[in-house]
C-alpha cells in the first residue's frame, strides 16, 4: 500500500463516481476477499475507507477495574481426544505451526512463544450476536511471530486455523501487523482459560469476536485465500458474515 495516499482515495471517491473509488481500492489489494468481485459494494468501500484512513487507529484500551467479571465464552473448549490430551499435559505439546510464505517455517511451543516479550492489553471482545466483554489478554504480537519467520514482503494475508476444524479465519496484513493484534496466551493475569481458548488463540481487538479464534494451530502466510475454504477468507464469510468487521 505505499505510494497510496489519503488523498488518492478521497480525490477519487469524492471527485468521481464509487466505481471509479472501488476500482481504484481493487488496484491496491483493498478488495475484502468475500467481496464477491463485485465493485462498489458498502463493504468494500468501507473496507478500503478503514485500510486507508484508519489502519493504524488502537482499539480503545481500557482500566484493570473496568475489566468484566464473569467473562462470557462462545461455546463449550473441545471435547475431542487430542485436546484433551493436550490439556492434560499441561499444553506442552501444543505447537502453533507457521507456514507459508515465510523464509524459516517454525513450529512455536507455548513456551516458545513466552521466551519473547509479551504484550498486553485491556480490550472489549463483541461479539456478533450482541454481548460483549471487557478483558485483559496478554501475548506475543503476531508481527512479532511474523518477524521471526521471516514473512514475505509479498504477503498479503495470514490464514489462522483451529483444532475446532470449522474455526479458521484470517486477516490482512494492516490487521496482522498491528501493534495490538496478539497470539495470546495468557487472560486477566492467568493462562488462558479453555473456554477462552487455552493455550493460544488469536486476539484481533478491532474486529467482531469472531476474527478472534481459539485455539489456534497454524498460521499460514499467503498473497491469496483463493485455496482456503471457499476463497472468502474465512469460516464466518462462509456463513454470510463480513470478513472485515472493523469497530
Ligand atoms: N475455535 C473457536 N474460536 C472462536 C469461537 C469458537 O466457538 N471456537 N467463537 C468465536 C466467537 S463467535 C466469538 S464472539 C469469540 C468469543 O470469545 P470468548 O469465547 O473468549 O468469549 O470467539 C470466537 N472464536
Ligand atoms: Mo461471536
Amino acid at each position: 500500500m505505499s505510494g497510496f495516499t489519503r488523498r488518492a482515495l478521497i480525490g477519487s471517491a469524492a471527485g468521481a463516481s464509487g466505481l471509479a473509488a472501488a476500482k481504484l481500492a481493487g488496484s491496491y489489494g483493498l478488495i475484502p476477499p468475500d467481496g464477491g468481485g463485485i465493485w462498489g459494494p458498502g463493504e468494500t468501500l468501507t473496507y478500503a475507507a478503514q485500510r486507508v484512513l484508519g489502519r493504524d487507529a488502537l482499539a480503545r484500551e481500557f482500566r484493570k477495574d473496568q475489566i468484566s467479571q464473569p467473562s462470557y465464552a462462545n461455546g463449550k473448549p473441545p471435547k475431542d481426544e487430542a485436546y484433551l490430551r493436550s490439556q492434560a499435559a499441561g499444553f506442552a505439546d501444543w505447537r502453533l505451526t507457521v507456514d507459508g510464505m515465510v523464509d524459516r517455517p517454525a513450529e512455536f511451543s507455548v513456551a516458545d512463544l513466552k521466551t519473547h516479550p509479551s504484550s498486553s492489553q485491556i480490550t472489549h471482545l463483541a461479539c456478533e450476536e450482541g454481548w460483549s466483554f471487557i478483558a485483559e489478554w496478554t501475548g506475543i504480537p503476531l508481527s512479532r511471530v511474523l518477524e521471526l519467520v521471516g514473512a514475505s514482503a509479498q504477503a498479503k494475508y495470514v490464514v489462522y486455523r483451529s483444532i475446532q476444524p470449522r474455526w479458521w479465519d484470517s486477516v490482512d496484513m494492516a490487521d496482522a501487523l498491528h501493534p495490538q493484534t496478539l497470539i495470546a496466551y495468557g487472560m486477566n493475569g492467568g493462562d488462558l482459560p479453555d473456554r477462552h481458548g487455552g493455550p493460544l488463540r488469536v486476539r484481533v481487538p478491532r474486529q467482531l469476536g469472531y476474527k478472534s479464534v481459539k485455539y489456534v494451530t497454524r498460521l499460514t502466510v499467503t498473497d491469496s485465500v483463493d485455496g482456503f475454504g471457499k476463497g472468502k477468507g474465512s469460516f464466518a464469510a462462509e456463513r454470510g458474515y463480513a470478513w472485515y468487521n472493523g469497530i
